[in-house]
Parts: structure tokens; C-alpha cells; sequence
């Protein structure tokens, strides 16, 4: 065994290493399928204190670093290069939730802490912690953080960078920056903590976090919206947002042919409309206001709006949730696409977005141009539509494998992108950057752009170990 792999022993003991090929496989490979790395070693600190050790001993021994939370991501950007002198730094053992203050609506949680669990402490505690994704049972807040993650409420309460008061940082020299406050308002100089989010671990290593929580909604409701264009859905969107006294919280759209996927492939799932449509969309309102006795609540107001759009053609049909168990039905339906698209087969990833007003126009000029750039290839766009982005996925023709497929990769996400960019859109809405689109980062983005990341990523850290080759070369 090496010194150096001995040395990191001695730093997080035999609890925090893993050295064998069998236990370090999950580390080394995405959820995607699409990288497997290489590494040392994967190091499970429990502790800050045991991070900064890592790092500093890393910084001593020119090793770079991967921080790695719950592996979901979709870009690799936490899987190791396939060669070279790395490490795998999961914080998956730093999942304690540390303090909750319930009269400053805020929690403050370790990195490693699952997304869920920390829905369902501030659930506990009658507050809500708004970030909600389908991988939920499995990302870490650390991972959502560096992402600057999404998901299906940034509509109403913004996305990860939103949902935050403080931060704990490891920096690539190993010292640690504590700025774990909870302050709403704090112009001290330079917005460290906006620099780490959504850098994706190549700046620094979040260790812990302030989080900010809202009231529990009381009131709740649920559609499941046959539409007949995104036109339609758009509409039906702008239209919701007053009808509901502002209160939309999601609105998803999806095509008949991801719909299709998930009731092939996902045990359950059923179809809550009797025929068969073109577009959906999932619109959910809630409000902090409970039901009151002989008053309309939500659903009740959403009947009536439902009702109007209907007489416009705006909607084709609609099943509005009578209970919870119902509503989790349709967003079954919804957070299967991406699991349900993995289990057909191949797929390229384009998480584009565009303003809201301009998603029509973009999805017609978005298909025809997959089609060219692949005849009969398979496109499945959906998504959140309300935040103007839209996973505008292909999938491979039926019966192809991958490396048929990927030959084409070039070609499609080329014609997707230019388009996207056209419309002033940008390339990567929710997902980032990670290894999958640093060439593309490259090509859309200005020069000044990407000379202040550089300069930005030299500063900080000057040895590049902290997950290099990720978001911008340097
Ligand atoms: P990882 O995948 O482990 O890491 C992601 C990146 O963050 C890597 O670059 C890694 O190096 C870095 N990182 C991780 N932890 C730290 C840390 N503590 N400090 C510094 N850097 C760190 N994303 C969305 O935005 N919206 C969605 O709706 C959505 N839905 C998804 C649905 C499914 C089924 C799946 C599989 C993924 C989905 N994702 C979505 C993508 C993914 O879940 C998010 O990007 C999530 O935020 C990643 O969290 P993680 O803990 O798994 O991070
Ligand atoms: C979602 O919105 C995720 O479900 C994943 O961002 C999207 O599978 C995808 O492309
Ligand atoms: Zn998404």
C-alpha cells in the first residue's frame, strides 16, 4: 500500500477509505453509464476537520480531488478521469442534520445529508424545504448546492442558489471558510458563497450549509392536463398564474412519447386520461392558507380555471387529484421520465432553456431539427416548462446501440445548441457543466466569459486539484 494512501488512513481511519476495486466501482462511474474512472483511493471523512486534512495532504502531494455527494448527477462531473493521480472525496458520511431554527425558518445540515431527509425534517417541524427532484432519495444537498440544482418548484422558489443563507467551505488549500450564517441580508464585500454554488467542486469543497425553509403548504392541488400544443401549455401557464392568486408551484410538460416510456417500463404507472393525447402538462398550486369550511379551496379554483381554459382550447382534458395518493400518481407519471428513458435505451441530454414565451416557437424549430440532424431518431422533450427549460432529449432509433448512436452525437446536440443559442438560451439550465459539456462551454460562451472563470479558477486554486478538467480547462 502506498505512503500516501497510509497517510489519508491515518487522516479518516479505516471507516473513511476505501482502497478495493469492488468497493470503489460505485465512486468510479456516473448514473449514466457514460464515464468510468479511475482513483487512489475513495476517502469518506466524517468530519470538516477531516476534510481539510484530506485536502491539505492532497495540495502537499499534487493529487486532485473529486467531491462526490449522491452520485446523481448528469454530467460526470463527480466521476475521476479515466487516468491519473486522483481521489474519489465522498461526503456521504457527513449526513447529520445539525441544528433547525423554526422561528428563523432555517436548517443547518452536514453536505453529505439526503435531499429527502431534509424535506422531511423541515416537514417534521411544519416548515417546508422546497427543492424537489426525482433523485431525492439520493442526492445529497452538497451535490445540490454545487449543482446549483433545479427541479420541479424553482417556479415559485427558485432554484438551489435561492434556498440558501450560509455556507461551510473547504478551500483547495485546506483551510476551512466559515460562513455559516444566517443572515437575510449580508453586503460585506465580494458574494463568496454565490462563487461555490453551482461551481461544481472545482473551486472548494461545501461541507456545511444554512438552508432556508418556508411554511408548509396546507392547501394542495393537482392536474394531470391533456393540452394540445406547448403553445396551449403556455397559455394555460400565464393564465394559472393569476388565476391561482399566484400561487403555481410546478408546471411540467411532457409528450405522449415519454408518457408512453414510463407506462412501458415503470410497474404502476397508469394513464390517468381514457384517450390518448399529443402534450400534457402537470400543474400544481398550493398555498400556506388551509381550506376553510363552505369556501372554495384550491382544487375548487382550479376546477373553474381548468373549465375556461377548456372553452378556449386550451385543454383537452383533465383529471384533478381528489386525494394525495392520486396526486402522487400523476407525479409518478412525471418523475419516471428520466429512469424510464435510461431503461429504452440510448439517449443524448439536451437540458436547454429559453424564456417561457419563446418555448413554442423553439420546440417546433428544436424537432424538425433533431429529425434532420437524425432521421427517425426518437425525441422526448419535457420538463419545466414554467422556468423555460425543457429537457429536449433523443433517443436513439429503436433497436440501436450506443455506439451507433453516440456517431451522431455531434451532429444532433450540434443543431440543437445553435439553435438554442439563436434564441438566447442557454445550454445548461439545471445540470451544469460537469465533463460532458466543457468543449461546448468552451464554444458558447464569450471570451471574457471564459477568461474570468479562469482567472477565477487560477486564483483560487493555483495547483488545479480541486476537480480538474470539469466546467473550464485552465
Ligand atoms: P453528485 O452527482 O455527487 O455531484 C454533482 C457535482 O457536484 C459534481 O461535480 C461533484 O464534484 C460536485 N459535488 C458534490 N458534492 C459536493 C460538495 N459537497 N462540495 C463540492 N462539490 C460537490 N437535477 C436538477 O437540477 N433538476 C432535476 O429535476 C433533476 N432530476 C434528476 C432526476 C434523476 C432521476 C436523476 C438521476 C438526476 C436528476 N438531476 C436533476 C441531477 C442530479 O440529481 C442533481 O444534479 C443533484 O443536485 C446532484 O446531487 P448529488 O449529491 O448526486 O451530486
Ligand atoms: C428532470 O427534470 C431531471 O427530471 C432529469 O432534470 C432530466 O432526464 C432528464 O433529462
Ligand atoms: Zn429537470
Amino acid at each position: 500500500m502506498s505512503s500516501f494512501v497510509e497517510k489519508l488512513r491515518t487522516i479518516v481511519g479505516d471507516k473513511g477509505l476505501i482502497v478495493d476495486d469492488q468497493g470503489k466501482h460505485p465512486y468510479l462511474t456516473d448514473w449514466r453509464d457514460n464515464y468510468l474512472g479511475t482513483a487512489l483511493a475513495v476517502v469518506r471523512p466524517a468530519a470538516t476537520e477531516e476534510v481539510a486534512a484530506v485536502v491539505k495532504l492532497c495540495a502537499a502531494e499534487k493529487v486532485a480531488i473529486v467531491p462526490q455527494g449522491g452520485n446523481t448527477g448528469m454530467v460526470g462531473g463527480g466521476t475521476p478521469h479515466e487516468a491519473g493521480r486522483e481521489i474519489v472525496l465522498s461526503l456521504n458520511r457527513m449526513n447529520r442534520v445539525l441544528d433547525i431554527d423554526v422561528i428563523g425558518y432555517s436548517m443547518t445540515v452536514e453536505a453529505g445529508v439526503i435531499l429527502k431527509t431534509i424535506q422531511e425534517t423541515a416537514a417534521q417541524h411544519d416548515r417546508l424545504f422546497p427543492l424537489s427532484l426525482a433523485a431525492e432519495g439520493s442526492c445529497t444537498i452538497g451535490g445540490n448546492l454545487s449543482t446549483n440544482a433545479g427541479g420541479v418548484q424553482v417556479l415559485h422558489y427558485g432554484n438551489a442558489r435561492q434556498l440558501v443563507m450560509g455556507l461551510e467551505v473547504v478551500t483547495p488549500q485546506g483551510e476551512i471558510w466559515n460562513g455559516l450564517r444566517a443572515l437575510k441580508k449580508d453586503n460585506t464585500g465580494y458574494d463568496l458563497r454565490d462563487l461555490y454554488l453551482g461551481a461544481e467542486g472545482t473551486l472548494g469543497i461545501i461541507t456545511k450549509a444554512v438552508l432556508k425553509l418556508w411554511p408548509k403548504p396546507k392547501d394542495v392541488a393537482t392536474s394531470w392536463i391533456a393540452v394540445p400544443s406547448p403553445e396551449a401549455a403556455v397559455e394555460l401557464l400565464s393564465g394559472a398564474n393569476s388565476a391561482s392568486e399566484d400561487n403555481v408551484t410546478s408546471c411540467e410538460l411532457m409528450s405522449r412519447q415519454g408518457v408512453d416510456f414510463v407506462l412501458k417500463h415503470i410497474t404502476g404507472a397508469v394513464d390517468p386520461l381514457a384517450e390518448r393525447h399529443d402534450w400534457y402538462v402537470l400543474l400544481e398550486w398550493s398555498s400556506t392558507r388551509a381550506r376553510r369550511e363552505g369556501q372554495d379551496g384550491l382544487r375548487e379554483k382550479m376546477e373553474a380555471y381548468l373549465g375556461e381554459a377548456m372553452e378556449k382550447d386550451l385543454v383537452l382534458d383533465a383529471a384533478i387529484a381528489q386525494n394525495e395518493t392520486q396526486a402522487r400518481a400523476f407525479w409518478a407519471l412525471r418523475e419516471n421520465h428520466t429512469e424510464s428513458q435510461k431503461r429504452e435505451g440510448p439517449s443524448i441530454k439536451h437540458d436547454i432553456s429559453v424564456s417561457v414565451s419563446k418555448i413554442p416557437a423553439f420546440m417546433t424549430e428544436g424537432l424538425a431539427a433533431m429529425n434532420r440532424a437524425l432521421p427517425g431518431c426518437r425525441p422526448v422533450p419535457f420538463g419545466h416548462v414554467g422556468d423555460g427549460n425543457l429537457h429536449f432529449n433523443c433517443m436513439a432509433p429503436a433497436g440501436w446501440d450506443k455506439a451507433r448512436f453516440m456517431a451522431h452525437h455531434e451532429a444532433i446536440s450540434g443543431a440543437v445548441y445553435d439553435l438554442v443559442v439563436g434564441y438566447g438560451g442557454s445550454i445548461s439550465a439545471e445540470h451544469g457543466i460537469g465533463r460532458l459539456k466543457v468543449d461546448e462551454l468552451a464554444h458558447y460562451r464569450t471570451r471574457i466569459e471564459l477568461d474570468t472563470m479562469r482567472t477565477l479558477k487560477r486564483a483560487l486554486d493555483p495547483q488545479n486539484i480541486m476537480n480538474p478538467g470539469k466546467v473550464v480547462r485552465v
